[in-house]
């Protein structure tokens, strides 16, 4: 792998799945592969999960980590080619990409997206400037469009939870009083495209995502519907992306319910986490059994780890250094 920053990076997600499930079996099996090898993580946004999860990954593969939160502690960058730079920002990306690279030998970035400019961020604008400008291989800790660590780590989880060849998943849209970005729920889609699912997005109206990215899949408007013989329900909020970034609902008849969970085939729950309790799910739903929410977490390493793992594998290769 030569680096990791969208879902379509992955050749054979069946591979990566059943090496990372090896990985959380015997997680130290490579621990000299990254011996004297850095990874730097720069943090444009919070992080709890990514960050340590990413860093035990590393840690677990003989790695040193390196962390910055990079807009609070590092100068305002510019990203604009050509600009003059005699206002807020400090420091071209062109700069700051090949000089990081200089100090590791794996870029981790983490940039959300900003919700007001939709071709900045479905430009990739802050992330595909250090794909370009780095010298060193660079993976997504969540960019602008795309979250693809977090959705390796949910199929792996469904791949542990499911008890038959082709389960019904349905990503459910939820209530939220922020407008949040696509990432989660673009990237889901993408991964679950990559495998044999019976798939369904239910959303209110006017919340469509990209239909680049759902092309194909079914949309069932009706929730209740939706649910119905489903084996896994994954929920996650999403702001508008035809008439960008805005909350155009925060309808509480949406939030996820015992009593809709009722409705389904005695469905596992998913999200990826953070998640604000009793607005996006009662914590009927999020504390009973069937809630797979740790276990993601949990699933966050080993995601990140198969992944550093094959972009350590790729670097050390001998056709590489040729
Ligand atoms: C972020 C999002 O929705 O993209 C991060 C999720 C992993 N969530 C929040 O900002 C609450
Ligand atoms: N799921 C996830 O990416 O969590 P953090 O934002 O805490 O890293």
């Amino acid at each position: 792998m030569k680096k990791y920053t969208n879902t379509s990076d992955i050749t054979s997600l069946a591979n990566l799945v059943d090496e990372a499930i090896a990985l959380k079996k015997n997680p130290f099996a490579f621990e000299s592969l990254g011996k004297h090898k850095t990874l730097v993580m720069l943090f444009f946004n919070p992080s709890l999960r990514t960050r340590l999860s990413t860093q035990k990954a590393a840690q677990n593969l003989g790695m040193e980590v390196m962390i910055m939160n990079i807009s609070h502690d590092g100068w305002v960058l510019e990203f604009e080619d050509g600009s003059i730079m005699n206002n807020a920002s400090s420091e071209h990306v062109k700069e700051a990409a090949q000089v990081v690279s200089q100090y590791c030998d794996i870029l981790a970035i983490r940039a959300f997206a900003g919700l007001t400019n939709k071709e900045e961020d479905y430009n990739e604008k802050v992330i595909n400037a250090f794909v370009q400008y780095a010298t060193v291989p660079v993976v997504s800790l969540e960019s602008a469009t795309g979250h693809p660590l977090q959705a390796l780590a949910d199929a792996i989880t469904l791949a542990e939870n499911k008890v038959k060849q082709k389960p019904k998943v349905v990503l459910s849209w939820a209530p939220h009083p922020k407008a949040l970005p696509h990432a989660v729920a673009n990237s889901f889609v993408e991964i679950m495209q990559l495998q044999d699912v019976d798939f369904v997005i239910t959303h209110p109206k006017g919340y469509e995502l990209d239909t680049k990215i759902t092309e194909g899949v079914m949309i069932e408007y009706d929730q209740k519907k939706a649910f119905e013989n489903a084996d896994f329900i994954y929920t996650k909020n999403w702001s508008t992306f035809n008439d960008y970034g805005k909350v155009q609902s925060q309808d509480k008849n949406w939030m996820i319910t015992q009593q809709k969970m009722q409705g389904t085939n005695n469905a596992k729950f998913m999200h990826c986490l953070p998640v604000r309790r009793n607005v996006v799910v009662e914590d009927a739903v999020i504390d009973d059994k069937n809630s797979l929410v740790i276990e993601q977490a949990k699933n966050r390493t080993f995601a990140a780890q198969i992944v550093l793992k094959r972009i350590l594998e790729n670097s050390n290769s001998p056709l590489k250094r040729a």
